[in-house]
């Protein structure tokens, strides 16, 4: 179904675990960081939500989107989290360099969590204009940090399950 017509972050908050006993770092681009802050704003009251402890969540900021896959790899071998989220906006512009930094990030990220096994989350908007940004990003169409923070929640349990 056309995801176009409807709030994707309207999770069951109640559903996701306990995040008491996590650890969570998050990168945040600096580029379009009216988006970035709020997507940043989304997770980490998710993460709160659920449970999360304040001191258990590690915040950096980048320069922009295309740094996100080395910012969250740093920052996973300094300190070990158990996932990392990552927050960027990339606004289509005239030139190729929205594909070329959509296409890095996204690979970037993957190879990351086959690396180490560890989540590395994608929460980085690719959109054609500011518009349609602001509406995933606190908007009429919910809020991708709090869907990237979800996803890192339920796949952290995921983890935790299959070591049982
Ligand atoms: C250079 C650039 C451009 C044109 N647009 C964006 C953007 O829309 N979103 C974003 O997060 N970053 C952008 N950047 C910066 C690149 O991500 C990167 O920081 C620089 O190319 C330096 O490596």
């Amino acid at each position: 179904m056309s995801s176009s017509h409807h709030n994707l972050s309207a999770l069951n908050k109640d559903q996701l675990p306990d995040a008491s006993a996590m650890l969570f770092g998050i990168v945040v681009s600096e580029w379009n960081n009216e988006i970035t802050e709020s997507l940043y704003d989304g997770a980490i009251k998710t993460l709160l939500d659920s449970k999360a402890k304040e001191e258990n969540i590690i915040r950096i900021n980048v320069p922009g989107s295309f740094e996100l896959p080395l910012g969250a790899q740093s920052l996973f071998i300094q300190h070990k989290v158990d996932a990392v989220i990552c927050l960027g906006c990339v606004i289509q512009g005239e030139t190729r360099h929205f594909e070329f930094i959509c296409d890095a990030v996204s690979k970037g990220l993957m190879d990351l969590s086959i690396k180490h096994n560890v989540p590395f989350v994608f929460g980085m908007l690719t959109t054609n204009t500011m518009d349609q940004a602001k509406e995933r990003a606190g908007g009429k169409h919910g809020n991708k940090g709090v869907e990237a923070a979800a996803t890192a929640l339920k796949m952290v349990e995921m983890q935790k399950q299959l070591r049982k």
